[in-house]
């Protein structure tokens, strides 16, 4: 089995496998550690990773990147919107709202969706862990962003799916940094909790994460982020600065030319990386447009200042987990510093300032997600023996569920009830217990609590719950589980109807007006008013529950105090049998795929790659016959010489020009079986040159051993 953590970034992606030795970053074909997050289409196949960044300057329309921001958002997304404007690929709507990315590929437009994409790019580094590891990758651990929201999150699992991939976990790309941190850690205390900060600071986004430090644990104490802030945007204000200024100085706007704009950001990204290590730096560009050579530079300073705007926003994230953690920016210990884009210095300075003291960069700032991820494969995986190490994770996001209220209810007569079932900081993973009472089949949106942060349509699910016997028009207790997995995804997993038997009169004392207001409707916690908290509060089993599995699965515990059930202890008689029927639940997902897309695109995958490869065996057939053709014309004046006559030599020899020939005009562009057949026909005629030559050197071989023996 294997034990892989996979780091896909919206620039570059890393593979980290672990080996009984450590943990191990493996290289690519190309033998690097990053591999660009890039798909090319071709008109015979596509390139992806090292290859798909070659062909991407000459093919920049059909080159795919920047997929990690497109995958689970809707095409009017705000942000979607800007990030579109400077992509050269094509991007449109699709007819469920959701953006379709259009490029040429065998010879046609073809439109994928960003899930599709990612399960190219994934299945890419699979392919890169495989060679290394020399055996198939399955079970897996993958980084995401902390923002991720849930149908981010399940795009992930199916571009995995899609890739033949099996995710243990997707990890929170900081937390991943933070259990890479920690669990090499020897020194860390038993009681006083060390504080570390991690910033990453990535191509797109930027990450905060304030982690707790024990022995043998880690808790995350905040998730923080800015999903607009990394380092393309810093190329972003480099290259409007010299696009006016090339429009002032040599009258060209490289606006109106695609070209001239690509070359110009990759020539901006490059300047920003110079500006990194030097106080200034220069960019020239031969020919950029109406055969003009530009010539441009600026200092730091310049930079930092034109900047400006991107660097005031570091701070809001910083600040935001720091008050989520709960600390006072002292009690931070430690600051460690993540993520390629974090080389701009001016980001050492405002972090510097903010903490008051200087950011460390001890992880390896590119690959320590990565190797997080590795680690958690490995503690999750039954074939490694890891280190006892803790990973108390924190959910970033609220969740709550809510539903139409009991219609015949005079007071909340089908008003919209909601229950914060996660609130932010949930451990994960989780599952909780929700109890309503219902006559009849019923829906459930699972929903945020709160978008501020995301800017996305709260209606993450709606579940229908039902049917289910009814015996009277009485309302019905059921049990609904709802988990929040160990991805970070909220499901209403199961409902449970409870029917007490053999029902004594329950003993009661309450006013008849009470009564019906417990019955009323289901876990009408949350609603507004004074009286809300006290008897509402109580009527909702959580985990605490013995069949809430919160235990069974070995999973943390809520530890929502307020929420513990002290269920209708009033009502209920002590020694009533409950009866316990299951319910069908049914999973409706806003923007997720069916499961037979998922399917419908692993094989669409499969036939792709299955063209990939054999138009790479093609290339490889073709690259034989061309090798054959120099090696033996160099061997027939050579090696053989001796072994051929002159009719022969010159048969030969005129066999392999004509083939030569051929290979650059009729036969530049053939199939594979056509280049094994011409390999073959070559081989006739020269196989018994070479059999001859072999048979002398044989016999040489065994001459000179004789020798040696007399
Ligand atoms: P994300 O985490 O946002 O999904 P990613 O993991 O692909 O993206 P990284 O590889 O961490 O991102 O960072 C890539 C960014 O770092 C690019 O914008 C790149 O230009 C920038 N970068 C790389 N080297 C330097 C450098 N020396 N100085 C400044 N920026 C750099
Ligand atoms: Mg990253
Ligand atoms: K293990």
């Amino acid at each position: 089995m294997s034990v892989v953590g996979f780091d896909f970034g919206n620039e570059n992606c890393i593979v980290a496998v672990a080996r009984q030795r450590g943990i191990d970053v493996v290289l690519n074909d190309e033998s690097k550690r990053e591999t660009p997050a890039i798909v090319c289409f071709g008109e015979k196949q596509r390139f992806i990773g090292t290859a798909g960044a070659a062909s991407s300057t000459m093919n920049p329309k059909n080159s795919i990147s920047q997929i990690k921001r497109l995958i689970g958002r809707q095409f009017s997304d705000p942000e979607l919107q800007r990030d579109l404007k400077s992509f050269p690929f094509n991007v449109t709507e699709g007819p469920d709202g959701y953006p379709l990315i259009h490029a040429r590929y065998l010879g046609e437009i073809r439109a994928f969706t960003p899930t599709q994409l990612l399960g190219m790019v994934l299945s890419n580094l699979k392919s890169i862990a495989e060679k290394n590891l020399n055996t198939a990758v399955v079970d897996c651990c993958i980084g995401i962003p902390v923002y991720f929201t849930d149908l981010q999150r399940r795009a992930v699992l199916d571009a995995a799916t899609i890739a033949g991939l099996h995710p243990l976990r997707l990890i929170h790309e900081t937390t991943a940094t933070a259990l890479a941190y920690g669990i090499y850690k020897t020194d860390l205390p038993e009681n006083d909790q060390l504080n570390v900060a991690f910033v990453d600071i990535g191509h797109a986004s930027m990450q905060v994460c304030i982690a707790g430090f024990k022995k043998g644990q880690l808790k995350i104490l905040a998730h923080s982020f800015d999903r607009s802030l990394g380092g393309r945007d810093f190329d972003e204000v480099l290259f409007q600065h010299f696009a006016a200024k090339f429009k002032e100085e040599y009258k060209i706007d490289v606006f109106q030319n695609a070209k001239a704009c690509i070359r110009l950001r990759a020539a901006c990204e490059k300047l920003k990386k110079v500006l990194s290590a030097n106080p200034e730096a220069p960019l020239n560009i031969e020919c950029l447009m109406d055969e003009k050579d530009v010539r441009g530079f600026i200092k730091r300073e310049e930079f930092e200042q034109i900047s400006a705007p991107i660097l005031q926003r570091v701070k809001r994230p910083l600040e935001k987990a720091l008050t989520d953690a709960g600390l006072a920016v002292e009690e931070v210990h430690m600051v460690e510093i993540i993520g390629s884009a974090s080389r701009v210095p001016a980001m050492l300075k405002i972090l510097t300032e903010f903490f008051g003291k200087e950011p460390r960069r001890t992880m390896n700032a590119s690959e320590c997600v990565a190797r997080g991820c590795a680690l958690q494969c490995a503690i999750l995986s039954p074939t490694f023996k890891v280190r006892e190490f803790q990973v108390n994770e924190s959910f970033p996001l609220s969740v709550s569920l809510s539903w139409k209220g009991y219609a015949e209810d005079a007071q909340h007569g089908g008003a919209e009830q909601q229950q914060l079932v996660f609130p932010k900081g949930n451990p994960i993973p989780s599952v909780k217990a929700v109890t309503f009472h219902k006559t009849s089949t019923f829906s459930v949106d699972v929903q945020y609590s709160d978008t501020s942060d995301l800017q996305v349509p709260p209606k993450i699910s709606t579940y229908t719950i039902g049917p289910f016997p009814t015996i009277r028009s009485d309302r019905h207790k059921l049990k609904v589980k709802v988990r929040l997995n160990l991805h970070g995804i909220v499901s209403l997993e199961s409902a449970t109807l409870l029917e007490e038997e053999d029902v004594e009169v329950p003993i009661s004392k309450e006013p008849a007006k009470e009564d019906t207001k417990m019955e009323t409707d289901e876990v009408p916690i949350n609603t507004a008013g004074p009286t809300a908290h006290g008897t509402d509060v109580n009527k909702q089993d959580v985990n605490g529950t013995a069949d809430a599995a919160g235990v069974e699965n070995g999973v943390h515990e809520s530890g929502d105090k307020p929420m513990q059930m002290e269920t209708d202890t009033k009502v209920e008689a002590p020694k009533k049998k409950v009866k316990k029927t299951n319910v069908p639940v049914a999973e409706l997902v806003y923007g997720a795929m069916l499961p037979a897309d998922v399917q419908k695109s692993v094989e669409k995958e499969f036939e792709m790659a299955l063209q990939d490869r054999v138009m790479e065996e093609t290339k490889d057939k073709k690259n034989a016959v061309e090798a054959y053709v120099y090696d033996m014309r160099n061997k027939l004046s050579d090696k053989y010489h001796d072994f051929v006559t002159a009719l022969e030599k010159e048969e030969f020899t005129a066999k392999l020009q004509e083939t030569e020939d051929w290979l650059y005009e009729d036969g530049e562009d053939e199939t594979k079986g056509v280049y094994v057949a011409k390999l073959e026909e070559l081989k006739k005629q020269g196989d018994p040159i070479e059999e001859r030559y072999k048979e002398y050197a044989v016999r040489e071989t065994v001459i000179d051993q004789l020798g040696h023996c007399i």
